[in-house]
């Protein structure tokens, strides 16, 4: 029951890297049949080469509207038959269409903990506020930006004199950790999100996960 896993990335691709390591091993329930950047440069799309994954670019900026842009974008995607589509470091915002498209099967992952600092510029605006713990969500994506249900998180501390680069760094090696263990469980069906009138939520095992996620009781 091998799910077929699509990543969209915008850059680097360490979570990309991530996932494809963790797919290479023989138990895990999904592997990743290709990586689609906005960015033609994304470095992400020279690692899913050198793994022998087919790749793609859709550039936003051959589009005028973002509409536009997502409904190629789904085309693209669905060429590969996902099962899962997964957002990397993916850097556009995308449009209620496509979220609703994959409802239950798109996944982010966003260097805060959320419902701090969604949005960009997350390691600084922390460092800036004096917080002293900092870190990262897995979380459903739904129309409300970096607002879906978090499914995992994972914590860092600040230290005194950190840079924003230095907290970036000290995250990378928990979404590292992270994601490929909620690509896992999204792929063996474990998780799942349900919807009511008024909301969504991340379901694990048969369990309603709290706002926070997994292990994170408040
Ligand atoms: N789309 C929806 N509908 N919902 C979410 O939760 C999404 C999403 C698209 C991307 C990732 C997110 C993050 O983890 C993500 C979550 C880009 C921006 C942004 O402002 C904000 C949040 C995220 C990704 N993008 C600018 C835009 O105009 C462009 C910025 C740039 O190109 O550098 O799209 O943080
Ligand atoms: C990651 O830190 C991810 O959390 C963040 O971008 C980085 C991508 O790194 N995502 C966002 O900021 C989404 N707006 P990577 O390309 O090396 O995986």
């Amino acid at each position: 029951m091998s799910n077929r896993i699509l990543v969209l990335i915008s850059g680097s691709g360490t979570n990309l890297q991530a996932i494809i390591d963790a797919a290479a091993s023989e138990d895990y329930p999904g592997e990743v049949i290709g990586v689609i950047a906005n960015q033609a440069d994304a470095y992400g799309l020279t690692r899913a080469a050198n793994a022998n994954i087919a790749t793609a670019t859709l550039s936003h900026k051959d589009y005028a509207c973002r509409e536009r842009y997502d409904q190629d974008l789904m085309l693209a995607i669905d060429k590969f038959k996902p099962d899962i589509v997964v957002l990397a470091g993916f850097m556009r915002i995308l449009t209620p269409a496509f979220v609703q498209h994959y409802q239950g099967k798109l996944l982010n992952i966003h260097p805060s903990l959320l419902p701090k600092y969604q949005g960009l510029n997350t390691h600084q605006r922390a460092i800036e506020a004096g917080d002293k713990e900092h870190g990262v969500s897995v979380h459903f994506v739904t129309e409300e930006l970096d607002g879906g249900p978090v499914i995992l998180q994972a914590k860092v501390p600040v230290f005194d004199g950190d840079t924003s680069d230095d907290l970036a760094e000290r995250v990378h090696e928990q979404e590292h950790r992270i994601y490929p263990l909620v690509v896992k469980w999204l792929c063996q069906k474990r998780l799942i999100m349900q919807k009511d009138s008024e909301k969504e939520y991340a379901i694990l095992d048969g369990n309603l996960l709290p706002t926070s996620g997994y292990a994170n009781e408040e």
